[in-house]
């Protein structure tokens, strides 16, 4: 089995999480950002994270649906898939598009200088995402704005937050969560609260997850 990522992507994040979690073996291929023909070539279309399930399959063997591939990965069900189904995986999109907008406007401009890019796939990134959101300088120099914002989310979270999120138990909603946090880590002196940080590590511990380990590994 094969994925294509990116390490910065949440949702390329959530089938690493979920992989780790089961404990599945797949080759694990950093796509440079500015690579538009593997995807194209792959799916029709520039979006990652695209996943290759083993030949022999009955299903369609290449998806690039975060969940749907989760989903198919969970054979046994660890994860409540079917949550995802529920009002209130309404409800966490909702916070995962607040949390989204605020980390992506301040972690953009460090995630360039991370070992994912070099200097032509940040040109590319950098070029894109400035349409939308604006020079990154700006961003990091009205990063106060974006840092009240999410703080005042994260408050809000943690009445949310027993062992896990909404559950004494990891489910797919805590895939989700973590994987829209886990890139703050990359922020310059920001310090999740306590409560969060712990949550954060429970999860990375289930899910053997390390964010940089495609770049560290022999
Ligand atoms: N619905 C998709 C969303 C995936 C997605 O938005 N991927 C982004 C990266 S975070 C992407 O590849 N965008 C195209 C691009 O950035 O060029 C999923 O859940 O897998």
């Amino acid at each position: 089995m094969k994925l294509y990522h990116y390490v910065h992507c949440p949702f390329c994040v959530r089938v690493r999480m979920a992989l780790g979690l089961l404990n599945l073996e797949y080759k694990s291929i950093v796509l440079p950002y500015d690579d538009e023909k593997t995807p194209l070539d792959l799916m029709g279309k520039k979006m990652l994270p695209i996943f290759e399930f083993k030949d022999g399959d009955e299903d369609e063997t290449t998806s690039n649906e975060s969940l749907q591939i989760i989903q198919r990965l969970d054979q046994r069900n660890i994860l409540k898939n079917e949550l995802i189904k529920e009002p209130r995986f309404k409800e966490l999109e909702e916070l995962l598009s607040k949390i989204g907008s605020d980390v992506h406007s301040l972690c953009m401009p460090y995630w360039i200088w991370t070992p994912e890019f070099n200097d032509s796939s940040r040109k590319y990134f950098t070029d894109k995402k400035e349409v939308k959101r604006g020079p990154f300088k700006k961003l990091i120099q009205n990063k106060d704005q974006y840092l009240n914002s999410l703080n005042k989310t994260l408050e809000e979270l943690e009445s949310e937050l027993g062992d896990f999120y909404q559950s004494d138990e990891l489910t797919i909603l805590d895939i989700c969560l973590a994987s829209h946090l886990w890139g703050m880590y990359i922020f310059p002196e920001f310090q999740f609260s306590e409560k969060i940080d712990q949550y954060l590590k429970r999860v990375k511990s289930l899910t053997r997850f390390e964010y940089h380990e495609d770049f560290w590994k022999d």
